[in-house]
């Protein structure tokens, strides 16, 4: 085995010295090399007298007074490079002897907890060297190598040197002297106070690392900048008193420079604020939401937006190469964020935005705009999403803030994880006050250069619809659907909700398909969604369902007038839809089957050889499992939250495991999607709603196939699940989590229990193990689930702003009763899920805000 610190690049497998190892037949080789003058003051080589093992002594294991011996080159003449060669065998002989390990001598250090920070908690850290193993060995040996076998990487002075091309990597990839060097490496000496950590020179040399190949000596004092351009030749010293780093540029030769007053970034000076952590920021289901007045208390969103890309950085991205995309659903503080947003941005190194024209970007068009927008040398790396989604908005109402990764999709739990470790210990936040205001108004660039032209900013207005409509309109048949809404015995209207949507379905339904602007409604977005819930379900959307001849449960209404042949709704911020017929209305559960049973009718599928898997979230009903059985489709049951189903449409461009794509998913809470984006998507689904009936609809002369003829036909086939979700909103949060704690610890009691006419075949606490990467996702949900297929679930909502929301989930499968109504076929259930979590006992009351 061949053992050896990582920063020695001198290292390397080196078969004749493996082969000298073998010849001597030694248990232990230690590589050692000449003590020089600077090596005096490290650990030497010697004989202990008692048994005349070869040791190794340290510096710290030596007396006062023996000092100048040790330093003695003449007397220890070697010193181990700490390159080492052991004989397994050997090695499990004195691990067994000792009782599973080896007996090494320990050092002693002072140090500080905090290695970056001299001031904080001194403290001892005890220490045992690999090499000093070498007593422990019978017949151990050593081998004087040549220096080139002993090139560590101490200090930045000499990671400098390493990544310029002073070196260059061989053939077998080993780092080696430029020979244009003449053989003596540059004398590189950076001021030890600011370049003693390895983000200090990662800070100087952002712009790139300086060419060094023709530099003899390199002395630089106070903090400077370098790029690819600067070139230092001869013997150069850079003194900077100013506390600006200042940018070095171009060719310095043989020079003494003062660059103190050298102009600096001017707009792109970056500063770094003190703050310190703020309880809460955890990251729910979607994101960070909160009240909008805590968002906007101070550092609220700063140390957020932060903590976001130091995890970002930290998974190794690189904000400088790419494009952060910033855009949101309108909702009030949306427009301050984005130029918070921004001036922090660039402060952390990125270097192009998109923006949406007005600050506007759907969920689902920020997911198409990563993906779809922009040459490969301007493609998105990432995008912040300012959304609570359908949770009100205002002053008094909610905020919220999601990150969305490479691939379009919501950032990954490990992402999440890592920026809420962050916010707990954040200590500063880096901003470019100076950043001039970016009118987000007026689509178009603005171009910003540091004063030191070392660099510049681009921040690009977008109009917002751009990337998603081109999108949509090669997914569908806009042909076909336009022939539909064109018949006369057709009408649709679509309700934005006052949310993002507005300016997209303008974009699509009048500008695309020529429809007059009465079937928008609610379409112009206000940064308070009218005052409104803007959450499409047949409770908030109140004038649509009116509109479409329904009341809140979905039953038909006396109506005067006609009635639109087909009704949507979209949520804040454009991702969620509601489906509804002519006095009809789609639960999504359904929505999703249909649109599964559907789907080869839309071209996106089609021409891809067809649907080939589908997922649905662990609460929603089980109308999809029925179909994708039948058509013989991959199925996956998943927890809530989209980021889930973006791991499986992933499985082959990125984890290279089975392509599951194209592929559709849903959740029972109105969102409905496909691999176009990673994301659910509102007009994405209504869309294929429309190309599903125009498919259903070929010829205008006959009488209209309607949105309840489909769904009705759908469960003449596949049988109808009955399916309501109870949310309890505002509960106390103490409460509601006794309440899931004490089901969690009954799940074995309850499993077999006989309740009514039910028979608990299974209660569990759902944990799902993603098939692609493997990750376990745990405590998803609490589910009883019925000897006959029905099932009552109970979660945590992880979007609520504030409190706790209960919400609770009923389903029952029917093949005869097709024709019920909910309330009566899901009566016996609902009343055993109440008495099943007790909550009127936990929260003090049974009556929920919202059914849906
Ligand atoms: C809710 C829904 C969930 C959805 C999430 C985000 O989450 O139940 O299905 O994915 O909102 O949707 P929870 O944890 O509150 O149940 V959106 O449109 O608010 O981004
Ligand atoms: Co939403």
């Amino acid at each position: 085995m061949f053992v050896s610190n990582s920063d020695n690049l001198g290292a390397t497998l080196d078969l004749k010295i493996l082969t000298h190892f073998a010849t001597v037949d030694a248990s232990f080789m230690m590589e050692c090399c000449e003590r020089t003058e600077n090596d005096k003051k490290g650990g030497h080589l010697a004989i202990r007298d008692s048994d005349k093992h070869l040791i190794l002594r340290e510096s710290a294991m030596c007396a006062d007074e023996d000092e100048a011996a040790f330093q003695d080159i003449t007397k220890h003449r070697f010193f181990n490079t700490n390159n080492l060669w052991i004989r397994l065998d050997k090695l499990k002989e004195i691990v067994d002897k000792f009782g599973g390990f080896i007996p090494l001598p320990m050092i002693l250090n002072s140090k500080t907890v905090d290695p970056k920070d001299d001031k904080s908690q001194k403290v001892v850290q005890l220490e045992t060297a690999m090499g000093a193993a070498i007593e422990c060995f019978d017949g151990a040996s050593a081998v004087i190598v040549p220096r080139t076998r002993f090139a560590p990487v101490k200090k930045c002075n000499d990671l400098l040197l390493l990544r310029s091309d002073a070196y260059v990597i061989t053939d077998d990839f080993r780092p080696v002297l430029n020979p244009a060097c003449g053989g003596a490496a540059p004398v590189v000496a950076l001021d030890s106070k600011k370049y003693k950590m390895v983000g200090q020179l990662e800070e100087a040399t952002k712009d790139g690392v300086p060419s060094l190949v023709d530099c003899k000596r390199l002395t630089i004092k106070g903090v400077v900048r370098m790029g690819r351009s600067t070139r230092f030749v001869g013997d150069v010293s850079i003194t900077n008193k100013s506390d600006e780093a200042k940018f070095i540029s171009g060719k310095i030769e043989n020079a003494t420079l003062d660059v103190s007053e050298e102009v600096g970034l001017g707009a792109l000076k970056p500063t770094v604020v003190a703050t310190a952590p703020i309880a809460g920021q955890k990251p729910g289901t979607s994101g960070l939401r909160k009240k909008t007045k805590e968002f906007m208390s101070e550092n609220y969103l700063n140390n957020f937006v932060q903590a976001v890309l130091d995890a970002v950085v930290a998974g190794g991205t690189n904000l400088s190469e790419g494009t952060l995309v910033v855009g949101g659903d309108g909702r009030y503080y949306n427009d301050k964020a984005i130029q918070t947003i921004i001036k922090m941005g660039v402060a952390n190194g990125v270097k192009r935005f998109w923006i949406g024209e007005n600050g506007l970007l759907s969920t689902p068009a920020v997911s198409a705009m990563i993906r779809e927008r922009g040459p490969v040398w301007q493609k998105a790396f990432g995008a912040f999403i300012l959304t609570a989604s359908h949770n009100p908005g205002g002053p008094e109402e909610d905020f919220g803030i999601k990150y969305n990764t490479q691939n379009g999709g919501p950032a990954p739990e490990y992402l999440m994880e890592a920026t809420y470790a962050n916010t707990t210990s954040i200590k500063n936040y880096k901003i470019c006050s100076d950043f001039p205001e970016i009118d987000i108004a007026t689509p178009g660039c603005t171009s910003v250069a540091a004063d030191d032209g070392s660099s510049s900013v681009v921040v690009e207005v977008i109009p917002s619809t751009e990337s998603h409509v081109a999108l949509l309109k090669s997914i569908f048949d806009f042909g076909a659907i336009k022939s539909l809404l064109d018949r006369e015995d057709f009408s649709m209207i679509y309700d934005s909700m006052h949310g993002v949507n507005g300016p997209f379905s303008k974009a699509v339904f009048v500008d695309e398909l020529g429809q007059p602007e009465s079937v928008l409604m609610n379409h112009i977005p206000k940064d308070d969604f009218n005052g409104g819930h803007a959450d499409p379900n047949l409770t908030y959307a109140k004038e649509l369902v009116a509109i479409m001849g329904l009341d809140k449960k979905g039953n038909k209404i006396d109506v005067s007038g006609s009635v639109p042949s087909f009704g949507a709704a979209a949520d804040g911020d454009g991702d969620r839809n509601m489906i509804l017929g002519s006095q009809f209305f789609v639960t999504p559960s359904d929505s999703l089957a249909v649109l599964v049973a559907n789907a080869n009718c839309i071209p996106f599928f089609s021409t891809q050889g067809g649907l080939k898997a589908v997922a649905r979230s662990m609460p929603t009903s089980g109308a999809v499992d029925l179909v994708a059985k039948d058509l013989n489709l991959d199925f996956f049951e998943t927890p809530t939250g989209w980021k889930f189903f973006g791991n499986l449409m992933d499985s082959k461009c990125i984890f290279k495991g089975k392509d599951y794509t194209p592929f559709i998913c849903g959740e029972e809470s109105f969102g409905t999607g496909s691999d176009h984006v990673r994301e659910k998507d509102g007009i994405w689904a209504v869309l294929a709603w429309l190309n599903v009936l125009a498919a259903q609809n070929p010829d205008s002369s006959k009488a209209l196939v309607t949105v309840e003829d489909i769904v009705r036909k759908h469960w003449a086939t596949y049988g109808r699940n009955y399916y309501c979700r109870w949310d309890f909103e505002g509960m106390d949060a103490v409460g509601a989590n006794a309440m899931m704690d004490k089901m969690r610890a009954s799940t074995a009691a309850n499993t077999g229990r006989t309740v009514g006419s039910y028979t608990i075949a299974t209660a569990d606490d759902f944990k799902y193990v993603d098939p692609v990467d493997g990750s376990v996702a745990q405590k998803q949900g609490i589910r009883f689930l019925m000897s006959d297929g029905s099932r009552i679930i109970f979660r945590l909502s992880g979007t609520a702003g504030s409190g706790a929301t209960v919400r609770m989930y009923i389903e029952q499968y029917e093949t005869e009763k097709l024709d019920l109504a909910v309330a009566d076929a899901l009566k016996e259930l609902t009343t055993i899920a109440l008495s099943l979590c007790d909550i009127k006992t936990f929260c003090g009351t049974e009556t929920p805000t919202v059914i849906t």
